[in-house]
């Protein structure tokens, strides 16, 4: 039996009671996965819950039930109560337990809940029942694509669903510029035939700054940022004091690391930032560099080849120099 006529099997046995889980700080890929997945499953009369650590960014309002998502931040009993009561538990969009934070604890203490993950970064965890992974597919969008898709259920797919798997393929390839493959656009092209409509997602998902957030973009562009001599490397760097003067909230920096490699010669590109507790720092890059290596190695984070992060305590001057050096290390 492959894994997918096991999936098919439990989700056809009895509606059941599921909870779909997904990352800190949800991006387009955390939701739409959660949501296509959460009213794919609901045709088959299951009770199903979405629960994220953090809230999501206001500009995907848009999605189908976005507004019905649990927010352990906000409601940890009540997400605490659905995960102990689940009976099967989708961990979408990230890689082990420990990324969850407190929630994690949970799933592992609900022993008799059957766990799937679906996800595509490196390194799984152990602790799924049943694994869908891949770390070549653009998002883990894709990959429930694929999961419906190989169950038999295409014809499941409606525009709703639809909508929401594109958003997270849209949102993990920058609009198809990198982490595709030739499934990726099949998949693309067999959403938009079944009506999902590509141009107003775009719109929502690319037409959504804050005149605030526009004015942070070009206060990084004009003073914050730095091209490191004689290598491809370049950053932009936040100061406390930043956070403070320009009253930077969460996701207002989201998408700047990458104007960097707007420049030919730049390959290596980061967003350092000095929080109230860590520095964290956004890593970006082109071709083969791999900034997966340099987060895990020096920034206590992970991610993907091009496209990775970190949180470290320290000095911000500090971890400023170790990513200079590291780019100067390999550049040599
Ligand atoms: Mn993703």
């Amino acid at each position: 039996m492959t894994e997918y006529q096991k999936l098919q099997e439990l989700i056809l046995s009895k509606p059941s009671r599921i909870v779909i889980l997904s990352h800190r700080n949800p991006d387009g890929d955390a939701i739409g996965s959660s949501i296509g997945l959460c009213l794919f499953l609901q045709k088959f009369m299951h009770t199903v819950h979405i629960i994220f650590p953090s809230e999501y960014p206001l500009s995907f309002s848009y999605l189908k039930n976005s507004e019905d998502i649990v927010i352990y931040d906000i409601e940890a009993e009540h997400a605490q109560n659905l995960v102990a009561q689940a009976e099967i538990i989708f961990c979408l969009d990230f890689n082990d337990l420990d990324r969850i934070d407190k929630l994690g604890v949970s799933v592992a203490e609900n022993i008799k809940a059957k766990k799937i993950l679906i996800d595509h970064h490196l390194f799984p965890g152990n602790f799924p029942d049943l694994c869908f992974h891949d770390v070549e597919s653009s998002s883990t969008c894709e990959l429930v694509f694929e999961v419906i898709e190989k169950m038999g259920y295409f014809s499941k797919i409606d525009p709703m669903i639809g909508e929401a798997l594109f958003t997270g393929i849209i949102t993990d390839t920058g609009s198809f510029k990198y982490s595709t493959r030739a499934q990726t656009y099949e998949i693309a092209s067999k959403l938009k035939s079944i009506g999902v409509d590509d141009y107003f997602l775009q719109d929502k998902i690319f037409n959504s700054l804050t005149h605030k957030q526009l004015s942070l973009l070009g206060y990084c562009l004009y003073k914050r940022m730095k091209v490191i001599e004689d290598t491809n490397g370049a950053y932009i760097y936040l100061t406390k004091e930043d956070y403070k003067r320009y009253a930077i909230g969460r996701g207002d920096t989201e998408g700047i690391v990458n104007y960097l490699l707007m420049m030919p010669n730049i390959k290596i590109a980061a967003l350092i930032s000095e929080q109230p507790s860590i520095i964290k720092i956004s890593l970006r890059s082109k071709g083969d560099i791999n900034v997966q290596e340099m987060a895990t190695k020096y920034f206590n984070g992970g991610g993907h080849k091009n496209a990775s992060g970190g949180g470290i305590y320290g000095k911000l001057d500090d971890i400023i120099d170790r990513f200079e050096q590291e780019v100067k290390r390999l550049n040599k």
